[in-house]
Order: structure tokens, then sequence, then C-alpha cells
């Protein structure tokens, strides 16, 4: 069974989100989603959701793509995560492209293009026009 796995917000998850979804589950038959806790987007990316982590968790669980949901609570876990699931492919957007290669010699790094145009930031703007 090859493993993939990826990380973020997915805070009012939209097209952009499940296109990336989609494009990771590609490179395996089991996804995981280390999804960022309230606390770990408060403290470490400034992001306030609008979906706390529970909310945001459920509605990554009902996406086709999605096998696992665990958290992310640091910059730090992404080896220990790669190693405990037994991780072949690290799949993220390009907008992060170059920051994981420290995980290659661990498992194949993959940058997939984002889906332009569509952002929560945006989305939130859009609806306070
Ligand atoms: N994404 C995308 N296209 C968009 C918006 C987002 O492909 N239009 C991708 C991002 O590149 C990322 C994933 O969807 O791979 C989740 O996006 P965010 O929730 O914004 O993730 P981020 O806050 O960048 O958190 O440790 C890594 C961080 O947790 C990543």
């Amino acid at each position: 069974m090859k493993r993939v796995i990826t990380y973020g917000t997915f805070d009012l998850l939209h097209y952009g989100h499940i296109n990336l979804l989609r494009r990771a589950k590609e490179y395996g038959d089991y996804l995981i989603v280390a999804l960022s806790t309230d606390e770990f987007n408060w403290n470490e990316k400034q992001k306030k959701c609008y979906f706390d982590y529970e909310k945001r968790r459920q509605l990554l669980e009902a996406v086709r793509y999605v096998d696992l949901v665990i958290p992310e609570e640091n910059w730090e876990q992404k080896r220990s995560d790669v190693v405990e699931y037994h991780v072949d492919t690290f799949v993220m957007g390009d907008d992060w492209a170059g920051k994981f290669d420290f995980l290659k010699d661990l498992c194949q790094v993959v940058y997939l293009p984002r889906t332009p145009e569509i952002s929560t930031t945006q989305i939130k703007l859009d609806l306070n026009r």
C-alpha cells in the first residue's frame, strides 16, 4: 500500500483544497491529512480559522480522497510523521516549493501547482464586500 501525506489548515474547504487532495491521492492508495490545530494556526501561522479543528476535521473526513486525518501541532512533526505512518510520498502545494526538501532522505517530496484564483483569504474578502 502506497501512503501519501499532506499538511494544511483547510479552512472554509474549497475546490482548490479538493484539487490538491485529489492529485495527492493519485500518488498512492492511502492519503493522510495532517490538519493544523487551532492553537498551531494561531500561534505559528497567525490564522484565525472560521471553522474550528473538529469541524475542519469532519469536512475533510467526508472527502472521498482522504483516508485519515491527524493533528498538525507543530512545524517539527513532519519527519516523525513520515516514519510513524510509513509514508512513501509527501505532497504540498507549490507555494511551499523547496520548504520540505529536508524530507527527501525519507520519502518522495512533491509540490503540486496551486489552483489559481481561490483561497480562504479571498473568500473572506469577497464575503466582506
Ligand atoms: N492549496 C491549493 N490551491 C489553493 C489553495 C490551497 O493547492 N488555491 C493547497 C495549499 O498549497 C496546501 C493545501 O491546499 O498544500 C492546504 O492549504 P492551506 O490550508 O492554506 O495550508 P497552509 O496554511 O499553507 O498549511 O505545515 C504545512 C502547513 O500546515 C500548510
